[in-house]
């Protein structure tokens, strides 16, 4: 008889196959080894440290879907969804830095770029020399890219990029920029922008209370000229950002969970080992309880994810179900993490017992790659025929 796991009950170890088992450890071992010594002091000032990438490039952990003839480990969504959950379980942040670079700055490169681009900056971005970021969200449109007002004017040779972008992950340190625009029909593209452009700058953005280790801009584009080659040739509309985003959102699904998952281990340790009334707090129902919700809802959470990974392996996913379960792992794993917090009583507002940083990192998370709402938008235009944006 199979004996119950409270930390996997539904044996989502047993539905990996031997090569997403060994990846699992090797994110988990980089993850606690490496970036859990490093995530209190980074939280707290409010720092990064850039050689993250280059000891994830080295374990091709970046672009890790990405075919191996342009540096990526030509692995599939299984495998980087498992990555995602092992790095958030130490933090948001740090699963953010590789989303970013994995999902909206190779794929689009990969998916939409011309040979050339993807031999210039996949290789370097898949090492982690090159860092990239994501330009589409602009002070003025963020919940609605397609009304973005950055424009990129056709100039002899190529196009001059002016407009602003705002909450750009590692867009203060970024090497390259894929940047949102729209060319003189008012038709979104992308563009590929290096930091030395004239006219380009990516000052940073201090004082998050949330995602604290992970480094946010504006950028500011003035004029910058960017060579025709540096057009995205494959694609046109939302359709471009929104295919980074189905990536990068399936990713958040698994990573939210791993932040959930380590919410509910420390949760349950501190209540085995706190006494009050002369007994174990994990001792009463009403925690008991918390703990019984908490694991519910991450062992579906985590079967879903496992399934939509399955789905895209199989290239039968669809936006839509991408949208249940980022939204779905977003709100349990915040909800989750607040039930935590509340059960470490006063400990659990210090930064000592970790809890508190997830909680602000998962409001962070619950917002960004579309908001807890927009995705239940997405899904009642779905189910009811009817746009409600
Ligand atoms: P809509 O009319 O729905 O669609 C316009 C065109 O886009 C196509 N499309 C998609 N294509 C592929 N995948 C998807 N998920 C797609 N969704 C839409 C659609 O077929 C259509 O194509 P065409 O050829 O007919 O023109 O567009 P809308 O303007 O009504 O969109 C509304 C809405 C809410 C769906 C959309 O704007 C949205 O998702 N808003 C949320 C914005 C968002 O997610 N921003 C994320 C910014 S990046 C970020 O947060 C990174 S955080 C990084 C980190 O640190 O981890
Ligand atoms: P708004 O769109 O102004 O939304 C505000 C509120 O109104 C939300 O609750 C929303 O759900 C609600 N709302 C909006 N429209 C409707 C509607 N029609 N009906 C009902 N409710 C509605 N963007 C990038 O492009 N690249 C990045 O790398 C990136 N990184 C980020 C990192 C951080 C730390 C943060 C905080 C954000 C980042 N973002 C990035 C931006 C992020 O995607 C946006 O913040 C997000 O899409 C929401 O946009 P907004 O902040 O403008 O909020």
């Amino acid at each position: 008889k199979t004996r119950f796991q409270w930390d996997d009950p539904l044996l989502i170890a047993q539905q990996l196959t031997m090569e997403e088992r060994m990846i699992t450890d090797a994110a988990r071992q980089y993850s606690q080894e490496r970036l859990l010594p490093r995530i209190r002091e980074s939280f707290h000032n409010e720092v990064t440290d850039p050689a993250i990438f280059r000891e994830m490039g080295e374990l091709g952990f970046l672009g890790c879907t990405i075919p191996s003839e342009y540096g990526g480990a030509g692995l599939g969504y299984v495998s980087y969804g498992v990555i995602a959950r092992e790095v958030e379980r130490v933090d948001s942040g740090y699963r953010s830095m590789l989303s970013v670079q994995s999902s909206l700055v190779m794929l689009p490169i990969n998916e939409f770029g011309s040979e050339e681009q993807k031999q210039k900056y996949l290789p370097k971005l898949a090492s982690g020399h090159y860092i990239g970021c994501f330009g589409l969200t602009e002070p003025d449109h963020g919940s609605d890219p397609g009304s973005m007002v950055t424009r990129a004017k056709s100039v002899p040779g190529g196009f001059e990029l002016t407009g602003s972008k705002i909450w750009i992950s590692n867009a203060p340190f970024a090497d390259v920029f894929v940047i949102w625009a729209k060319n003189d029909e008012g038709v979104i593209r992308g563009y590929i922008l290096e930091k030395n452009m004239k006219g380009l700058s990516a000052p940073i953005m201090h004082g998050k209370m949330g995602l604290r280790a992970s480094t946010t801009g504006q950028v500011f584009m003035d004029q910058v000229f960017v060579p025709a080659e540096n057009e995205l040739p494959k694609v046109s509309g939302l359709k471009g950002p929104f295919t980074c985003l189905n990536s990068a959102r399936y990713g958040i699904a698994w990573g939210a969970m791993g932040a959930a998952e380590e919410c509910m281990r420390i949760a349950r340790q501190y209540t085995l080992d706190r006494k009050q009334f002369n007994r174990p707090l994990a001792s009463n129902q009403l925690i008991q309880k918390k703990l019984a919700d908490m694991l519910a809802e991450i062992s579906l959470a985590l079967q879903g994810a496992l399934r939509l990974g399955r789905m895209k392996e199989e290239g039968i996913d669809c936006p839509e179900i991408t949208s249940i379960m980022k939204r779905n792992s977003t709100g349990k794993a915040l909800e989750i993490a607040r039930m935590a917090r509340d059960m470490l009583g006063g400990n659990g507002i210090s930064e000592e017992y970790d809890v508190i940083r997830h909680l602000l990192n998962l409001e962070v998370v619950n917002t960004y790659e579309g908001t807890h709402d927009i995705h239940a938008l997405i899904l009642g235009r779905a189910i009811t025929g009817i746009s409600a944006f």
